[in-house]
């Protein structure tokens, strides 16, 4: 049986829905982040030492890292479903965005979370305006046009094709979730990218991903 050690609010729920999508049976181990730190609790690290989320395990094995598990669960599971034939253009399309997920996507987004939360935390008075003036320069200059750049070429991308690999949904789109959906959350992605926001209404309505909501609990990322 694979079990998904799930932490609340977290990229774990794109592993509950592909689970759901391949209609595979498991089970979920929830772990609650701090809710000062937001971090995961230490019980994760027994599982694995980094002690983040996702992490499965299935049997003897321990699989971390999404893409990774998403590479592992299709293989093992998937029989071919939800990732387009090999040697096909849309092959190369779905490894792409499969690695730009968490290579490209993400850090902008969780550098913008990152001086957010320097911006808001209670600092000495002496010491809050240099720390403000220092993230509001950080953001500005680098993390905003960033986080523009990839949010303008992901909506010409989805101009081209309705999922990110093609004509046809595959685990890619589900790996892609998580980085859209903390855009749409925090990081300005509005109705004035209108192919972005269309995808998150189609994932949004599609069963399995309703289910994996019902059996991951709150999911505040979808703000
Ligand atoms: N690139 C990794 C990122 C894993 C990661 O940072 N997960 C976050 C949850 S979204 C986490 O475990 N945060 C809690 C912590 O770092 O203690 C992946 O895609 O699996």
């Amino acid at each position: 049986m694979i079990t998904v050690h799930h932490l609340n609010n977290s990229r774990s729920q794109r592993v509950l829905w592909l689970l759901e999508e391949l209609g595979v049976p498991y089970e979920v181990k929830c772990y609650e982040r701090d809710s000062a730190t937001m971090l995961a609790p230490v019980a994760l690290r027994a599982v694995h030492p980094l002690g983040k989320s996702p992490v499965i395990t299935d049997g003897a094995l321990t699989v971390a890292e999404s893409g990774a598990i998403v590479e592992y669960l299709t293989g093992r599971y998937g029989n071919g479903r939800l990732v387009p034939a090999e040697g096909t253009p849309e092959r190369l399309r779905y490894t792409y965005w499969l690695h730009y997920a968490e290579g490209s996507a993400m850090p902008p987004l969780l550098l913008k979370l990152v001086f957010d939360r320097i911006e808001s935390a209670p600092l000495p008075f002496f010491v809050r305006p240099f720390a403000r003036a220092i993230s509001r320069r950080a953001k500005s200059s680098f993390i905003g046009p960033q986080i523009k750049l990839h949010l303008d070429f992901m909506e010409g991308e989805l101009a081209k094709s309705e999922w990110f690999a093609g004509n046809d949904f595959t685990a890619a789109d589900i790996q892609m979730s998580f980085p859209l959906e903390a855009a749409a959350a925090r990081g300005g992605l509005d109705a004035s990218r209108p192919k972005l926001m269309a995808f998150l209404e189609r994932i949004h309505a599609r069963p399995d991903y309703q289910r994996a909501l019902e059996r991951g609990g709150m999911y505040e990322l979808l703000s």
